[in-house]
C-alpha cells in the first residue's frame, strides 16, 4: 500500500498552470524514461491544450534503450508527441533540447524573433532542477538555493532565443493505481516513509525474475531465478552477506539493497513499463479488468 501525500497539491498545481498558460510558448514535461506512463500527469495535457510540448524521457542513462525507443515511436504515433530521451545530468546529452524547442515554435527564438519561453514541469524527483541547472550552465549567476529574492519565477536567459523560467512547474504524482505506485516507489520517485520497503522490493523481485532474469542473475550470481520474490529476495540477501545473528537471511535488508542497486543502475538498464504495458493499464482504470 502506498499512502498518498499529495492530497492538496492537485489544486496548487493546477493554478500554478494555468496562471504560467499564457506566458509560456512549450513545455518541458520531464519523464522518467524507466517509468513514462506512472512518472506523467495528465493535468498538464488537459490544461496546455495545443500549447506545445516536449517530453523528455530523462534518467536514458538507467533505462532498456530498446524499450526507451519504443516509448518515443509511441509518444510519436500514439499522441503526434515529440519525446526526447536525456540524461539531465550531461550536458551533451541536453545540447539537442533547445534546438528541438525552437523547431515546435518557428515564430519565436530565431533572430530578429521574440524570445521563446520555455516551462519545465513533473513530478518531483524526475530531474526538473538537474535539467534546469545543465541548460542554464555557466551563461548566468543563478541564485540557486537561496530563497527567491521575488516571489516572480525568474526566467534565465539561456542566450540563444530561449528565455526558461528558472523555478520548474510541479506535478503530484498519481498514486491511485496501486501498481504504478508501486513502481514509482521502486523507482525512488516516493518517500521512504510513504511505502512498504519489504512489499516494493518484492514486487520488484518479482518483474525482475520475470523481464530480467539474465540481469537479476548476473548480479546476484544465481544459479537460477526461484520460484517465488521471497526466495528470490532470501537468495539476495545470503549471496550478500545481508544476515542476522544465527545466519538466517535479513529480509529487509536485502529489500532495500534490490531497491538501492536498481536504483543505481547497478543491475543493468532496467525499464520499469513498456508501451505495450499501457494498454492493459488502461484498461485497468476504465475497469474492464478486475
Ligand atoms: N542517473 C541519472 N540521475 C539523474 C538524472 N537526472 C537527474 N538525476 C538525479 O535524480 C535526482 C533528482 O533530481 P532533481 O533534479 O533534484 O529532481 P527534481 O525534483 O525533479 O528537481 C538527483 O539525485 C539527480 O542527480 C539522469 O539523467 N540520470
Ligand atoms: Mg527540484
Amino acid at each position: 500500500m502506498i499512502i498518498d501525500w499529495y492530497p492538496g497539491h492537485m489544486k496548487k498545481a493546477r493554478a500554478q498552470i494555468v496562471e504560467m498558460l499564457p506566458l509560456i510558448d512549450l513545455f518541458i514535461e520531464v519523464l522518467d524514461a524507466r517509468l513514462p506512463h506512472s512518472s506523467s500527469n495528465p493535468l498538464l495535457g488537459k490544461l496546455r491544450k495545443d500549447k506545445p510540448c516536449i517530453k523528455v524521457l530523462n534518467k536514458s542513462d538507467l533505462a532498456d534503450p530498446t524499450i526507451t525507443n519504443a516509448w518515443v515511436n509511441h509518444f510519436d504515433k500514439q499522441q503526434g508527441i515529440k519525446a526526447l530521451p536525456l540524461e539531465a545530468t550531461d550536458r551533451r546529452s541536453v545540447g539537442l533540447l533547445p534546438k528541438l524547442c525552437r523547431k515546435l515554435v518557428p515564430n519565436r527564438g530565431q533572430k530578429g524573433q521574440k524570445p521563446l519561453r520555455v516551462m519545465i514541469i513533473g513530478i518531483p524527483n524526475v530531474g526538473k532542477s538537474t535539467l534546469i541547472n545543465t541548460l542554464a550552465g555557466k551563461k548566468i549567476a543563478r541564485v540557486g538555493d537561496k530563497p527567491a529574492i521575488t516571489t516572480c519565477p525568474q526566467q534565465i536567459d539561456l542566450r540563444n532565443g530561449i528565455l526558461l523560467s528558472d523555478t520548474p512547474g510541479l506535478l503530484w504524482p498519481v498514486l491511485d493505481d496501486q501498481a504504478g505506485a508501486g513502481r514509482l516507489a521502486a523507482s525512488g520517485a516516493i518517500g521512504e516513509n510513504a511505502y512498504d520497503t519489504a512489499a516494493v522490493s518484492l514486487e520488484t523481485a518479482n518483474f525482475l525474475g520475470e523481464r530480467y532474469p539474465d540481469l537479476l542473475q548476473k548480479r546476484y550470481k544465481l544459479q537460477e531465478i526461484p520460484a517465488n520474490a521471497t526466495e528470490t529476495l532470501e537468495e539476495i540477501g545470503r549471496r550478500r552477506g545481508c544476515l542476522v545473528s544465527g545466519g538466517e537471511v535479513d529480509l529487509h535488508r536485502a529489500a532495500e539493497l534490490l531497491l538501492r542497486e536498481l536504483r543505481g543502475g547497478k543491475i543493468g538498464r532496467i525499464s520499469l513499463e513498456r508501451p505495450t504495458d499501457i494498454r492493459i493499464i488502461e484498461e485497468k482504470e476504465n475497469g474492464n479488468e478486475e
